[in-house]
């Protein structure tokens, strides 16, 4: 399939690769490029080669946002008709990991996009910031409860009161990304986590995913009952069986996803 506004790669085995393609406007988030991520990653979600998938955009930029051009020509009702971001980009329906792999300017919808992935490693020149409120809007792809979830509530108010950004050294240090790596690196950082994914049981991976995930949802309770019947599925799976067998055996267990 080919795409005008994202590319699309599988650079080692098990891996897809979705790079946003804009760099004139900074990869920002217009709905036709939004209609093609969620095309790309929902056709590696849906392939059995591939076990894990990556989320970029170039060096300068992940995104800077929804497309403020694109907006700036709509009315309240346009965008309540309209499919939103949240729509458009409804990973909680992928079952397979996503790294957000981001670089640069990280903003508004951007960032928005980048916390709706599994997990997030940055470039050490990553800014992150929720800059909606110079727009007179505020955040509306989850921001506002995401970051508060990542980063606690005083220093959210702050960066989305007052436009605080944060660097990626400052987004290691409050929990928001969980990798960062020179400029020149953070891709092969990502690829290599991601490599690491692919390369498990993913009958085993989708339960983890499955029950981490529902952590930010429910109560601790039914999260752990989530828990226990994920558990229980895998000890079902042929994948149990390989791998303790593998482990008693001193050998690298075989996967077969079953
Ligand atoms: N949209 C459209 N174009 C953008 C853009 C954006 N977000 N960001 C940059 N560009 C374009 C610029 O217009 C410019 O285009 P030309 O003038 O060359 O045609 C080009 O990219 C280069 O930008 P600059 O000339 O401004 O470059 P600088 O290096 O000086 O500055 C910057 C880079 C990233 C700091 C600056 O461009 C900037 O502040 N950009 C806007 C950042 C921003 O405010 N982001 C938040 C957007 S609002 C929704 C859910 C969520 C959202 C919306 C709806 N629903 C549920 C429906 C999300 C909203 C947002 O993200």
């Amino acid at each position: 399939m080919s795409y005008d506004y994202i590319l699309t790669d599988t650079p080692v085995a098990g891996v897809g690769v979705v790079q946003l393609n804009r760099p004139k406007a900074y990869n920002a988030l217009s709905t036709p490029l939004l209609i093609e991520v969620m095309t790309a990653l929902r056709e590696f979600d849906t392939d059995d080669s591939i076990g894990c998938m990556i989320l970029t955009g170039n060096e300068k930029a992940f995104a800077a946002g929804a497309d403020i051009k694109e907006m700036d020509g709509k009315t309240q009702v346009d965008m309540y008709m309209g499919q939103s971001l949240i729509e458009h980009l409804d990973f909680t329906s992928l079952t397979k990991p996503l790294i957000a792999a981001v670089s640069g300017f990280v903003l508004g919808g951007g960032c928005e996009v980048a916390m709706s992935c599994d997990m997030i490693v940055a470039s050490d020149t990553a800014v992150f910031g929720q800059p909606e409120i110079n727009l007179g809007i505020i955040p509306g792809g989850g921001g506002t409860q995401r970051l508060t979830h990542a980063v606690g509530k005083a220093l959210a108010m702050e960066i989305m009161l007052t436009d605080r950004r944060l660097s990626a050294e400052e987004a290691l240090q409050y929990g928001l990304v969980n990798r960062v790596a020179p400029v020149d690196e953070y891709m092969n950082v990502a690829i290599e986590i991601a490599q690491k994914v692919a390369n498990k049981s993913q009958v085993a991976i989708k339960l983890t995913k499955d029950a981490v995930n529902k952590a930010y949802e429910v109560s601790l309770q039914e999260g752990l009952a989530l828990e226990n019947r994920n558990f229980l599925v895998s000890f079902g799976s042929e994948d149990k069986v390989e791998g303790m067998k593998a482990f008693i055996e001193k050998r690298e267990a075989e996967w077969k996803h079953r």
